[in-house]
């Protein structure tokens, strides 16, 4: 057999049906996962999808975080909770209440298994890939479909390898490299690349740092990034009690990949990532000086124990000069933080201490001051993301970042401390009686599931029309993410009442009459179109960025490109993705253009948009051959009903 790299080992150990041969790059493979995870602001819409699939009980190891609306301002959110423990029991999951942490620094402390699969309703489940598990976000809907054991498709990616050598220096951290990474392979067109990290250089990067790293390749839109597991994945299990999960997992000598991209991490410097978007990583250095209003340390991306303590070294002693909140990654992280000093250290210098939860960087408070400058260790720094859409975002490591609250002003952190940033060195925190575990069968029976008034059914969604016509309601440039699509911040509470976001939220923050507008155009018994540039729908997971615009009427979505979770999002609430043939078409079409398009010819892949007073466009579909049964039924579930009635 071939030489493997660890990418396909891992591909191919969790193929369905025993694959014993990868598909060629591009082709489909089914994958069948052994671990799902739910939080809270995707979880609701996706449980009620896996209660509808008439499943008894979970398939795979399945895991429910509360972490995203632990404001809980008002009954919604804490009617969503109850929901989800009820599920959980009921279902046979974990359930991590409020406050437990973020569910990606939880998966990863308890759950996370070299060698396994996960696929997660939200998309930084890539987080566990720094495990040495395949690990991918995905729409609530795919996930509620894995957790009944339905095996998911991906499309074999090509394998890019991230060759690291040298070091990093002190002061700089994981949270740079994945920066500096994102800055060689960019934040668009990659959907069919997964990356595999290797070299000398791992050996400076513990197991947190790794998912540090596999967090971000998200914000390049890859499928999933991986490390090797190895002594260093071994030490952390131990750590955490689970010294029996460990497996080694190692490319073959002689494997191949697609590209190596080569980092050396010794010439790393701290690195920002300018507001908005992600788009100029450069050395902190170069915006030595300019004045900081606030900062945020915390998310599922770095808020681990080695970079908190780093922070609370920094701070021995100091005061903060500006408002600065620290949220812990979890109760774990917290807990060792407090035995090891640094919570103490936290409040002395000033700092607020927030819950262990994602917090501010979904903007659920902490939002920045009307044209503020935040420095922030979140990963995504999308417009209106923090709450205050006027205010600056700018994303950097966990030391720059309390370097600028110390100083008032952003600075490189190596010009604070002399020698290595040593850190206190205290066990890890091993609780699992943090959970509700999972009930035995006779009991889970027994549940009774408890709903809140707020919680409405998911909507059954008409089959495709063979004629689409209606209007162009929205004209779009290049790079629109779920945050333009679907805001989350104070619109969170609105996920379990899919109808309600959509008539508050969607697209709000681009053209406030838009969800009016296209409500019109339903109701007069026409269609929805949106056309848009490169890279639409690049971000979160949620596939309410998909449900919401269909419950709006939108049946077509004709852009320059789409980015992988939101496209299969839009096939699963029966939207068609459709692609230029001609990418300068897109400046022919004016927003409020009279359109049509015959669905009849979707197989042939000869599809036309006909614009009235223009003539035809012609399009390709985006999404792939064997999704168009699903478009056709009107959704996933659409169609999975229709089977079901048929069997
Ligand atoms: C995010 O970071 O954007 C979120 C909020 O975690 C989302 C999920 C969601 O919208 O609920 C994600 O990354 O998928
Ligand atoms: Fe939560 Fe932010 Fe991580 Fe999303 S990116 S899971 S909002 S901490």
């Amino acid at each position: 057999m071939a030489a493997l790299n660890v990418a396909q080992k891992i591909l191919l150990a969790n193929a369905a049906g025993g694959l014993k041969q990868l598909p060629a790059e591009g082709q489909p493979l089914e994958i069948q996962f052994t671990h799902t995870l739910y939080q809270d602001a995707t979880g609701t819409a996706a449980a009620l999808a896996f209660e509808k699939m008439g499943v008894d009980r979970v398939k795979t190891t399945s895991v429910i975080v509360v972490d995203h609306k632990t404001l809980q301002v008002g009954y919604i959110d804490g009617d969503d909770h109850r929901y989800l423990e009820t599920f959980s029991k009921k279902y046979g999951c974990w359930f991590s209440r409020g406050g437990n942490g973020i569910c990606h620094s939880v998966f990863l402390e308890d759950f996370a298994v070299p060698g396994k699969s996960v696929i997660g309703s939200d998309s930084h489940t890539t987080n566990a890939g720094g495990m040495g598990m395949l690990a991918l976000g995905a729409g609530g809907t795919d996930v509620s479909f894995a957790m009944a054991g339905t095996s998911y498709k991906i499309e074999m990616p090509k394998v890019v390898q991230v060759n690291l050598t040298g070091a990093l220096h002190p002061g700089v951290l994981a949270k740079d490299v994945i920066l500096n990474v994102l800055k060689v392979i960019g934040i668009k067109g990659n959907k069919a690349i997964c990356l595999e990290y290797t070299g000398p250089g791992l050996k400076s990067l513990n197991v947190t740092d790794r998912a540090t790293i596999c967090n971000m390749g998200t914000e390049a839109g890859v499928a999933f990034s991986i490390f090797p597991s190895d002594d260093i994945t071994k030490a952390y299990l131990e750590g955490r009690k689970r010294a029996n999960d460990f497996k080694p997992l190692a490319a073959d000598a002689g494997a191949t990949y697609s590209r190596t991209v080569e980092i050396d991490l010794s010439t790393l410097e701290p690195t920002i990532a300018l507001y908005p978007r992600l788009k100029s990583m450069e050395p902190v250095s170069k915006h030595a000086g300019t004045p900081v209003d606030t900062v945020f340390i915390g998310s599922c991306t770095n808020s681990n124990y080695e970079n908190l303590a780093r922070v609370g070294e920094l701070l021995r002693g100091k005061k903060v000069k500006v408002d600065t909140a620290i949220a812990p990654g979890s109760q774990a992280i917290a807990r060792q933080l407090a035995a090891a000093g640094y919570i103490e250290i936290f409040y002395a210098a000033g700092v607020r201490v927030l819950e262990n939860a994602c917090s501010a960087c979904i903007g659920q408070g902490f939002s920045p001051p009307s044209n503020g400058v935040m420095l922030s260790t979140a990963n995504r720094n999308f417009e209106g993301r923090s709450g205050t859409e006027s205010a600056s975002v700018h994303l950097v490591s966990p030391v720059t970042a309390i370097a600028g609250a110390i100083t008032g002003v952003i600075t490189d952190p190596r010009t604070l401390f002399k020698g290595d940033l040593a850190i206190q060195h205290v066990p890890p925190v091993v609780d699992m009686g943090a959970y509700v575990a999972p009930l035995p069968p006779a009991e889970a029976a027994k549940v009774v599931m408890r709903y809140g008034p707020d919680i409405a059914p998911l909507p059954t969604l008409d089959p495709l029309p063979a004629k689409l016509a209606g209007e162009v309601l929205l004209k779009l440039g290049n790079e629109i993410t779920t945050d333009h699509i679907q805001p989350a911040g104070k619109y969170l509470s609105l996920r379990s009442n899919a109808d309600e976001y959509a008539k508050q939220a969607t697209f709000v923050q681009v053209d406030k009459t838009f969800s009016t507008r296209a409500a019109a155009v339903r109701d007069a018994g026409n269609h929805g179109f949106i056309v848009a540039g490169d890279g639409y729908g690049m971000g979160s997971s949620r596939e309410h960025a998909g449900l919401c615009p269909r419950i709006l009427g939108i049946r077509a979505i004709v852009a320059k490109g789409f980015e992988r979770i939101h496209l299969a999002n839009l096939a699963n609430f029966g939207i068609l993705g459709l692609i230029f043939e001609n990418p300068a078409d897109l400046d022919r079409i004016q927003q409020g253009a009279k359109v049509s398009l015959d669905t009849s010819a979707l197989e042939s892949g000869q599809l036309k948009l006909v614009v009235a007073g223009l003539g035809d466009i012609p399009l390709k579909l985006a999404q792939g051959k064997e999704d168009i049964p699903m478009i056709r039924a009107g959704g996933a579930l659409s169609l999975f009903a229709s089977q079901m009635k048929a069997a």
